[in-house]
């Protein structure tokens, strides 16, 4: 019988993995603490302080259900800090002779694993069965597909769990009622205020932990309320069950200049790391409808974001990694503008959705996708700029999630697997669906002259940019009818007028990070011969 080190990683805080099956009496369960995965981006202060305190408490779970466990934290004098060796000296110092670990959330991880599983000592690695679909199954469901649509993947997924199903057909008869979920917000319109979660002591050494070590990093650690243990995170998820999912599907879309949360559900943090599954949570929404409490577009419209985009992008990411990463359909090639680090732009809808991620290492979907995700895509932000700075500041990034948002939707770097056109959008979008432009010193109605959105611009621009490859899209054959409509003079006047923003934007080839990265590196018992060279960044 192997004695086996099973591998707990920090997104992996779930008594339900395959890996704590079936195991015998003297296994070692190991949690690792290690600066490496602090800083090979740097994560905002919140993430960083919300997975230790989770996979802290977990350990102490599991320690009481009698698991025998190993807690590497951050500030061990023998800690190698980087998880591989880690867990090969925990393994070689317990005796144990292989070492489970389930598949984990990164490619590079993942391939560092495997590289391992023919060593002296072996590494043993297991599908996480926490899903709906395992990576196989996405392979299978997309073989022979020339286009792979997120609408008939959800479908089957409908089908095959029954989820709002009436026999064969979609509970209401429509699978899909996106079209009731793009109301902007009502004034004055009052939105719950999310749980706030006590502080044990477990948590504030953690908080002090991270204020040592990470405090450089973008983003502030005050205002945290992330759930840290699994208790915890049911009373968040029973709190947006109960106050927040009727609302959900109305305002989907709105962006708020003042409220960050508005009625999602801020649960992708709980369910990335392992503290929900994703069956419960789909299974206690389909519940508040089939009871008559919440109506079927908010249920079916929140259903879709789990059951269908959340397991898409998973299947997409294990399917096509590592190619996938190296798209680059449009050519982006620039940094980051400066100030996605440092919050300081005119552009009021962008500055306070960096202000808002500051703050509380959250934007909702539309703020990722219409604010954040819309500038960069009209500046020409490089993919891997843009993908590091995405991973590096929500509390739920994790890179199988993070990277086909940001390159295949954001970017349509991917050439259009993810989504059928690019998201991009002028400064009226953002004017309909927000209340920013009304605190903004430009003009949404205004393309050129000194108070004109640089949205509307940088909107055309990139519309002429890369009209070879998107105008024969039929999704987009109506707004290229209007660039084409449009005088020469006209064109060239809105040309003129991007060019000058963006000759003027600051832009960042990195995070001033490399003083704080080093500040952590430098934790007692780190040397960086002891990583591994797939896990450096
Ligand atoms: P809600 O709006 O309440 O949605 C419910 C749940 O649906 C989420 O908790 C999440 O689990 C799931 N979901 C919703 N949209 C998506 C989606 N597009 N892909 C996958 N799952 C989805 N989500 C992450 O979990 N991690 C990331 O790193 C991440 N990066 C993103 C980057 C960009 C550029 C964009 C456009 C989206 C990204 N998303 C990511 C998806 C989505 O924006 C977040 O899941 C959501 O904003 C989290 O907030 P919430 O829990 O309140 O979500
Ligand atoms: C994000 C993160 C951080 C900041 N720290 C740790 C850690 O110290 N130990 C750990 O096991 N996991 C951590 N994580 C999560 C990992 O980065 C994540 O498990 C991998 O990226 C794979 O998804």
């Amino acid at each position: 019988m192997p004695r086996p080190l099973v591998l707990l990683l920090g997104d992996q805080l779930s008594l339900d993995l395959p890996s704590l099956r079936d195991l015998p009496g003297d296994a070692v369960v190991a949690l690792c603490e290690v600066a490496a995965e602090g800083t090979y981006v740097p994560h905002h202060p919140q993430k960083i302080a919300l997975i230790l305190a989770a996979m802290r408490h977990f350990a102490g779970e599991l320690r009481e259900r009698g698991f025998r466990v190993h807690y590497s934290a951050l500030d061990d004098p023998d800690n190698l800090q980087a998880l591989i060796p880690e867990a090969e000296r925990l393994a070689a110092l317990y005796g144990c002779d292989e070492i489970r670990a389930v598949r984990p959330g990164e490619w590079r991880l993942w391939q560092a694993m495997k590289e391992r599983e023919a060593a002296a000592l072996p590494w043993r690695l297991l599908e996480d069965d926490r899903f709906y679909t395992t990576p196989d199954d996405f392979a299978a469901w997309s073989a022979g597909r020339k286009s792979l649509r997120l609408e008939y993947f959800y479908r089957e997924q409908r089908r095959r769990t029954g989820l709002l199903m009436e026999g064969d057909a979609p509970a209401g008869g429509r699978w899909n009622y996106d079209h009731d979920n793009r109301e902007p917000l009502d004034a004055g319109l009052a939105v719950p205020e999310p749980p706030r979660h006590g502080r044990d002591a477990t948590t504030e050494a953690v908080f002090a932990l991270v204020a040592e070590h990470f405090g450089e990093h973008f983003g502030r650690l005050e205002g945290f309320h992330w759930p840290v243990t699994r208790r915890q995170a049911l009373v968040d998820l029973r709190h947006f069950l109960a106050q927040l999912l009727p609302d959900f599907g109305r305002y989907q879309d709105a962006i708020s200049d003042a409220e960050p949360f508005l009625f999602h559900s801020r649960l992708a943090a709980a369910l990335n790391i392992g503290l929900l599954s994703p069956r419960e949570v789909c299974e206690g929404a389909e519940r508040e409808y089939l009871e008559g409490r919440a109506p079927l577009n908010s249920v079916e419209g929140f259903i879709r974001q789990i059951l269908g985009w959340r397991e898409y992008v998973r299947g997409l990411y294990w399917t096509r990694m590592p190619a996938y990463k190296r798209g680059n359909a449009l050519g982006g090639s620039q940094a980051l503008p400066a100030c996605y680090w440092s919050g300081d732009t005119e552009l009021r809808c962008l500055r306070r959705a960096i202000a808002m991620t500051r703050d509380h290492a959250y934007a909702h979907h539309i703020q990722r996708l219409m604010v954040t995700g819309n500038v960069a895509l009209l500046c020409d932000v490089s993919p891997e700029a843009l993908c590091d700075w995405y991973l590096a500041v929500y509390a739920d990034a994790c890179e199988w999630v993070e990277l086909p948002n940001v390159l295949g939707m954001v970017l349509h770097a991917d050439g259009g697997l993810m989504g059928s056109k690019p998201y991009c959008a002028s400064g009226r979008y953002i004017d309909r669906m927000s209340d920013h432009c009304r605190h903004c010193r430009f003009d949404p109605k205004q393309v050129t002259g000194e108070r004109a959105c640089p949205l509307n611009s940088l909107y055309w621009r990139f519309l002429e940019r890369h009209a070879e490859t998107l105008s024969a899209n039929p999704r987009m054959k109506l707004i290229y009818g209007s660039l084409r409509r449009m005088s020469d003079d006209k064109r060239a006047a809105i040309r003129d007028q991007a060019e000058r923003f963006l000759a003027r934007l600051p832009r960042t080839t990195a995070w001033h990070a490399e003083a704080a990265g080093q500040r952590a590196l430098h934790l007692a018992g780190y040397a960086a011969e002891h990583t591994s060279r797939e896990e450096r960044p």
